[in-house]
């Protein structure tokens, strides 16, 4: 597969500084020469930069850096456009509002596609707040609610040109969910499997169900993985540690379906604060996740193809 890096060091989405080490990190744990060294074609393109920042005042005082995060948006979409025409881009993150900027960037590159755009949301949060709607006023809280059409963007955040079906969205691993966010979730249609879904059927089953709804209609896939998805014991690098998250096991095993089903066309790598690190152990975990989503495996053979008997 021909993969293009891209970094884009965002940090004033989030509610402390950190994040625009991310890119950095990834790296030097050693991404492109994972990748490499299972046959993909890797090209680092290096750093997306942000449009130029225009002042901008809204309602909602609580808002943080706004006038930063909707520039970011703007750049970042337009290098998703851009990248996603003939490879797959893996964004290196940053907080997680850039992924209103990739999410929205890549809907419009499937739509050119004439294929319908999936997203799978790893994370312990849905990042579903509007505008009006953040108490925090920390925009890495508002990414998925932008991209797939929410109201209230309008003026503020960059004219979206296609919005992600919120049909066509799968949040995983949820287990810090505003009231607000809650209510939009379900007028939306958002599929949510919360960390009791998770405990209650497994992550297997629930995975498989939406990958099949991809694969039915031939979709595009865009894989969206906060480290906050990962327990806090295993991945300590997020401002946001939410206990309970996915195992280790979890994790992989959720990579290597994404691989065995060859429908992931590009990948956020998110939330990643190396300033919390422990000599560098959730960012190589980063990697290694990345990697058994590209095709690493334990044993040569696709984890679904066991067909009934051992
Ligand atoms: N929903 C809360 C917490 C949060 C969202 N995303 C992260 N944390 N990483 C908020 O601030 O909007
Ligand atoms: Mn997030
Ligand atoms: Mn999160």
């Amino acid at each position: 597969m021909d993969c293009k890096i891209l970094g884009a060091p965002v940090q004033d989405g989030a509610g402390r500084m950190g994040c625009e080490m991310g890119p950095s990190a990834l790296r030097t744990a050693g991404l492109a020469g994972a990748l490499r060294e299972l046959g993909h074609r890797v090209a680092d393109l290096g750093t997306i930069l942000p449009a130029t920042v225009r002042p901008l005042a809204h309602g909602n005082l609580a808002l943080k850096a706004l006038p930063e995060i909707s520039a970011w948006t703007a750049g970042i979409a337009e290098a998703a456009y851009d990248v996603s025409a003939d490879a797959m881009p893996i964004f290196l993150g940053g907080d997680h509002s850039i992924s209103a900027g990739t999410v929205s960037g890549l809907a419009r590159r499937a739509a050119e596609a004439g294929r319908p755009l999936f997203v799978l949301w790893l994370d312990a949060h849905p990042d579903f707040h509007t505008l009006d709607t953040t108490a925090s006023g920390n925009l890495h809280g508002v990414p998925l609610a932008y991209a797939s059409g929410q109201p209230g963007f309008g003026g503020y955040f960059p004219d979206l040109p296609v919005a992600v079906d919120p049909k066509r969205i799968c949040a995983m691993g949820l287990r810090s969910v505003d009231p607000a966010e809650r209510e939009a979730l379900n007028q939306a249609g958002v599929t949510v499997h919360d960390m009791r879904a998770i405990d209650e059927h497994g992550i297997a089953p629930l995975l498989r169900a939406f990958l099949a709804r991809v694969a039915a209609q031939d979709g595009l896939l865009h894989v969206s993985l906060d480290v906050d998805f990962l327990d806090p014991s295993i991945a300590p690098a997020v401002g946001t540690t939410v206990p309970g998250g996915a195992t280790l096991r979890e994790a992989h095993l959720v990579m290597e379906m994404l691989s065995d089903s060859g429908l992931v066309s590009s990948l956020d790598l998110v939330e990643l604060n190396p300033f919390l690190d422990e000599r560098g152990r959730t960012a190589t975990l980063m990697v290694d996740l990345t990697a058994s989503l590209m095709g690493r495996r334990i044993m040569d053979r696709p984890t679904l193809s066991h067909s009934g008997s051992f």
